[in-house]
């Protein structure tokens, strides 16, 4: 079949809207009609040719909402009509990693969705006879797209796509690394560094813990409105104190319970470790750092009892745990539509990457 999709040619580059191939779906995969896509951080790190993984001629997009059109032969947890987000942490319930039940990193598909192509090896996607590659298992950067099964989360069909697809990274991420990595309880005091699209939801997972004190920690004075509506109570931009770290734990008696990076920068990571309570301290690393950068701290922060923690996806099994969040969110108990600010067709997919740049969007979607 034709689809349109937006199709990243080279690394900084602009994407171009065009009308490529897809091929149905063969065994154990899933045709999805994608209804809606967030922009992520993410996909603007790949495309900025940032990502020494990142593959190119590509569809990228990995936080979609859409509508099952057809299953390839074997696949039996889905079918016709079911509404699904897509996965790209799938989940197999089969490898050693799943049965673990220590982790949500599902390596089921990992090689293959590494080198943009489905677990068979090969792509879907091509553009005058030659093969496009896919991204993180899912391009939703298509109007159609194929995804293995195991890596679709089904969810119910009342679910409105343009909201529900952003639990497909960046709510999950931020509200599950408080929820499922760190298990912040009620009365704890929390630390979160950036308040843009991951860092907010991680606000609100403090908020819906009962957490206590919710410090955010952002450089542009106007992330502070929108954090307070979502459980924020102090706010600190580290270009109006002396030291971040000092401020920190001055309103938290002694450091902060849990913190979080949120941003990606190296050298925050240390001053979220840093910034927690001698003894307990957590601190999860959320943002993606530059490749080759490491991170550093004096030895003694981790013997006198802090942790240094990462989530990925915000810890969660993405086939059990996105329909709950879904439900969290129809429930009423987390707000997702004051954090879509802007709602673009597919035409216009680069002026949300340049509203994101500029820090203008909190999430900009895509509505198909
Ligand atoms: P964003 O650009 O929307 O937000 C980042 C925020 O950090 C901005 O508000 C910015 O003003 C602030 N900031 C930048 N430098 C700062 C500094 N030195 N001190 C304080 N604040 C600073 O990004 P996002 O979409 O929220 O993503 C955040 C990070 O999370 C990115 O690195 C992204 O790749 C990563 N991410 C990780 C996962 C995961 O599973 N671990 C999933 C999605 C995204
Ligand atoms: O299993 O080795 C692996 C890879 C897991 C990928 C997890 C990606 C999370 C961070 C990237 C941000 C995604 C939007
Ligand atoms: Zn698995």
């Amino acid at each position: 079949m034709k689809t349109r999709a937006a199709v990243a040619w080279k690394a900084g580059e602009p994407l171009t809207i065009e009308t490529v191939d897809l091929e149905g779906p063969r065994a154990g995969e899933v045709l999805v009609e994608i209804k809606a896509t967030g922009i992520c951080h993410t996909d603007y790190y790949t495309l900025s040719g940032a990502d020494p993984e990142g593959l190119f001629p590509a569809i990228l997009g990995h936080e979609g909402a859409g509508i099952v059109v057809d299953v390839g032969p074997g696949v039996t947890t889905l079918k016709k009509g079911d509404h699904v987000i897509p996965l790209y942490t799938p989940e197999c319930r089969q490898c050693k990693f799943c049965l673990s039940r220590k982790t949500n990193l599902c390596q089921a598909i990992r090689t293959t969705q590494g080198k943009g192509l489905m677990p068979d090896g090969s792509s879907r996607f091509s553009l005058d006879g030659k093969p496009l590659l896919h991204y993180m298992g899912t391009s939703t950067f298509s109007n159609y797209t194929v995804a293995p099964e195991i890596a679709l989360a089904k969810i119910r069909p009342d679910a409105p796509f343009e909201m529900v697809c952003y639990i497909g990274c960046g709510v999950t991420t931020g509200i599950g690394a408080v929820i499922f990595t760190a298990k912040v309880e009620a009365g704890a005091n929390v630390a979160v560094f950036g308040l843009g699209g991951i860092g907010l939801n991680v606000i609100q997972g403090a908020k819906m813990v009962g957490a206590d004190k919710i410090i955010g920690i952002d450089l542009n004075p106007a992330r502070e409105a929108m954090a307070r509506q979502f459980g924020m109570t102090h706010f600190i931009n580290p270009r109006e104190v002396e030291n971040v770290v000092d401020a920190v734990v001055q309103l938290t008696d002694g450091g902060a319970d849990y913190s979080f990076e949120c941003i990606g920068n190296t050298q925050v990571m240390r001053q979220a470790l840093e910034c927690t309570h001698k003894g307990w301290g957590q601190s999860v690393i959320i943002g993606v750092a530059e490749a080759g950068k490491e991170i550093s701290t004096r030895p003694f922060q981790l013997v006198t009892g802090r942790q240094w923690k990462g989530s990925a996806f915000g810890g969660a099994r993405g086939r059990t745990d996105v329909p709950r969040i879904v439900d969290w969110y129809m429930d009423g108990k987390i707000n997702i539509d004051d954090l879509i600010t802007h709602k673009l067709p597919l035409e216009r997919i680069n002026e949300g990457f340049d509203l994101m740049k500029r820090g203008e969007s909190i999430r900009s979607v895509v509505v198909y």
